[in-house]
C-alpha cells in the first residue's frame, strides 16, 4: 500500500476509522469519496453518539460498530485511522500494529494530501488564539487560508472543501502529534509547555516530548518559532537546518521578538523587516497574549506580510470568547469569563493579568496536576476564592493559609457570592484551572452559564450600572 503524496489508490481498501466524533465523521466522509471501503467503530453506544453523526454515516452507507471495539474488526483492516481522543497505547492497536497493519492519526493522513504549506501551532496554552491571529493577519495580507485542526475543523475538512489555499493554518494538540510520522510544517510554533493532560501521559516529560514532534520532520530552511522564556524549549534538542526564531516577554537580547519595559513590542525578521507595536493600544491584554502576538507577527513576517498589514490586523483582532473575556461591568465590578483556562498555567496567567483585587472562581475536573502554582499566583492578588466541582478539596489544600476561600455547590452560587462581596473596581474571574466535564458539557457550556448568571445578576441586582451585556 502506498498512500504517500500523489500515489493514492484507496479504491476497495478496507479502512477502519476509530472514534465517531467530528474527526471520525469527516475522515469517513472524505475516505468514502476517495473510493475506500470504510467502517467506523466507537466505544460509545449508538444512542450516546450525536444523532447527526449517525445520520451522516448511515446516509454514506458505512458499516458501524458501536458500544465496543472488537479485535477482529481491527485485524481485518488494511489501514486504521485514529481520532485524537483515542489512546494510542490500547492493546488492540498494539496487536494490529504487530500484524503490520498501518495505524495513523487523522492529522498525519490528511497532511499527506495537502499541497499548501502548513503553519502549525502547538503549546499548552494560546494555540487557538494564535491560530486565529495568524489566520486573520494572513487573510488581510491577501492570502487564502484554511484554518482548522484542534480548534474545531479537522485538517481533513480542507480535503473535503477542496478549495485552493495558500496556507493551512492549523492548531495541533499533543494527542494529534502522538500519531504523526511524516507531518512536516513550513512554519511551526511552540508557544509554551506546562503540565497538562496528565490523565493521558505518564509524566510531564512524555507530554512535553510529544509537543517537540511538531518540528522533527521539518525540511531544511523551514521555520520554527519558540518561546525563549520557556526553559524546556530552550533546552530541547533542535533539528539541524531549521531557521529558529525566539520570542520573549523577559529578555531583550538574543531574541527576534521582545516586549520592552515601556510596553513596546519589537518584532524583527532578518529578511522581512521590523515591527514596533504599542502593546497597550492593542485590544488583547495580558503578557500571555503579548507572546501570542509576537509568535503570530513573526510567522506573518516570514511569509511576507507587510508590517503595516500586520499592525492593522492586530488592532482589529478581538479576544476569542471564553478566553479572558470581559462579560460585563455591574456597579463597577468587572466579570471576566476565562472558562478556557482549563489548566494551571492558563489560570495563573489569567489571575496575573489584573493589577486589582480578584475574586476567583476555580475548580472542576482534576487533570492530575498540583495546585501550588495556582496558590502562589493567587497570593496577594486573589482576595477571596470560591471553589467548585470535583477538585475543590484538592485546591483547598493548596489555598489553606494562603488564599481565603469557601466552597460553592454550583457555579450560580459561586458567582452570586462573589458579586455580593465585591467592591467597586474588583474583578470577578472565572478561571477554573480544571476541565469542565464534572458539571458541564464542555468549557463553552461552562462559559455560557457564567455569562447567563452575570446577566441574571445585572437584571436582578437592583439599579445596576451595567455595561457589556
Ligand atoms: N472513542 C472511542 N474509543 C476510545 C476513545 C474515544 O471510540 O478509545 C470515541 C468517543 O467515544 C467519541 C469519539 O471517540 O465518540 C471522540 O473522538 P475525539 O475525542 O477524538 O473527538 P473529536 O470530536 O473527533 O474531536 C477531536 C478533538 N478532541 C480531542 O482531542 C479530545 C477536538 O479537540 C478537535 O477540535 C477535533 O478533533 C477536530 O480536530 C478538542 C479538545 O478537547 C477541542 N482537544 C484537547 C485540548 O484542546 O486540550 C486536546
Ligand atoms: P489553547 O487553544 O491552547 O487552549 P487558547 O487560546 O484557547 O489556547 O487559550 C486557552 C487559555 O489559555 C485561556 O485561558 C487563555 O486566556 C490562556 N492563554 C492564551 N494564550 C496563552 C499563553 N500564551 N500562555 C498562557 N496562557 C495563555
Amino acid at each position: 500500500m502506498n498512500i504517500r503524496e500523489g500515489n493514492i489508490n484507496f479504491n476497495g481498501m478496507k479502512i477502519l476509522v476509530v472514534g465517531l466524533g467530528i474527526t471520525g465523521v469527516r475522515c469517513i466522509t472524505w475516505l468514502k469519496s476517495m473510493g475506500a471501503d470504510v467502517m467506523g467503530t466507537d466505544i460509545k453506544d449508538m444512542e450516546q453518539i450525536p444523532q447527526e453523526h449517525i445520520s451522516t454515516l448511515v446516509s454514506l452507507g458505512v458499516a458501524l460498530e458501536t458500544g465496543k471495539h472488537e479485535e477482529k474488526t481491527f485485524l481485518n483492516s488494511d489501514l486504521i485511522i485514529l481520532s485524537p481522543g483515542v489512546p494510542t497505547d490500547m492493546d488492540i492497536i498494539k496487536r494490529a500494529r504487530g500484524r503490520g497493519i498501518p495505524v495513523m492519526g487523522e492529522m498525519e493522513l490528511a497532511s499527506r494530501f495537502i499541497k499548501a504549506p502548513i503553519i502549525a501551532i502547538t503549546g499548552t496554552n494560546g494555540k487557538s488564539t494564535t491560530t486565529e491571529l495568524i489566520s486573520l493577519i494572513l487573510r488581510k495580507g491577501g492570502f487564502r487560508v484554511f484554518t482548522g485542526g484542534n480548534i474545531g475543523s479537522p485538517l481533513v475538512e480542507h480535503l473535503i472543501d477542496n478549495k485552493p489555499i495558500d496556507y493551512a493554518v492549523i492548531e495541533v494538540s499533543s494527542f494529534q502529534l502522538e500519531t504523526i510520522e511524516t507531518f512536516s510544517p513550513y512554519i511551526s510554533i511552540i508557544l509554551n509547555i506546562s503540565p497538562d493532560h496528565l490523565e493521558r501521559y505518564r509524566d510531564f516529560e512524555s507530554y512535553a516530548r510529544t509537543k517537540l514532534k511538531i518540528y522533527m520532520n521539518q525540511k531544511p530552511f523551514t521555520h520554527l518559532i519558540l518561546n525563549y522564556d520557556d526553559q524546556f524549549l530552550t533546552e530541547a534538542p533542535k533539528k539541524e537546518g531549521l531557521n529558529i526564531y525566539w520570542f520573549s516577554t523577559r529578555s531583550l537580547k538574543g531574541v527576534d521578538a521582545f516586549l520592552r519595559n515601556d510596553g513596546i513590542i519589537i518584532i524583527q525578521s532578518p529578511e522581512n523587516g521590523e515591527i514596533r507595536l504599542d502593546y497597550g493600544s492593542l485590544p488583547v491584554k495580558g503578557l500571555h497574549n503579548a507572546e501570542n502576538v509576537m509568535a503570530s507577527a513573526l510567522s506573518a513576517l516570514i511569509v511576507g506580510v507587510s508590517p503595516e498589514i500586520i499592525t492593522e490586523a492586530l488592532q482589529e483582532f478581538r479576544q476569542l470568547p471564553h478566553r479572558l473575556q470581559l462579560v460585563a461591568t455591574v456597579n463597577g465590578v468587572d466579570f471576566y469569563n476565562d472558562s478556557k483556562a482549563t489548566n494551571i498555567d492558563s489560570a495563573c496567567k489569567s489571575i496575573m493579568s489584573f493589577n486589582r483585587p480578584v475574586i476567583l472562581i476555580a475548580g472542576g475536573r482534576h487533570k492530575g496536576t498540583g495546585y501550588e502554582p495556582l496558590s502562589d499566583a493567587s497570593k496577594g492578588r486573589v482576595k477571596f476564592a470560591f471553589l467548585i466541582g470535583e477538585s475543590r478539596e484538592l485546591i483547598a489544600k493548596s489555598f489553606k493559609g494562603v488564599v481565603p476561600f469557601d466552597f460553592a455547590d454550583t457555579l450560580r452560587d459561586a458567582v452570586w457570592h462573589a458579586y455580593s462581596m465585591a467592591d467597586r473596581g474588583d474583578v470577578v474571574l472565572l478561571a477554573p484551572a480544571c476541565s469542565s466535564f464534572d458539571m458541564f458539557r464542555d468549557y463553552i457550556h461552562r462559559g455560557e452559564e457564567f455569562i447567563r448568571i452575570v446577566r441574571e445578576i445585572s437584571y436582578e441586582g437592583g439599579k445596576a450600572e451595567i455595561s457589556g451585556i
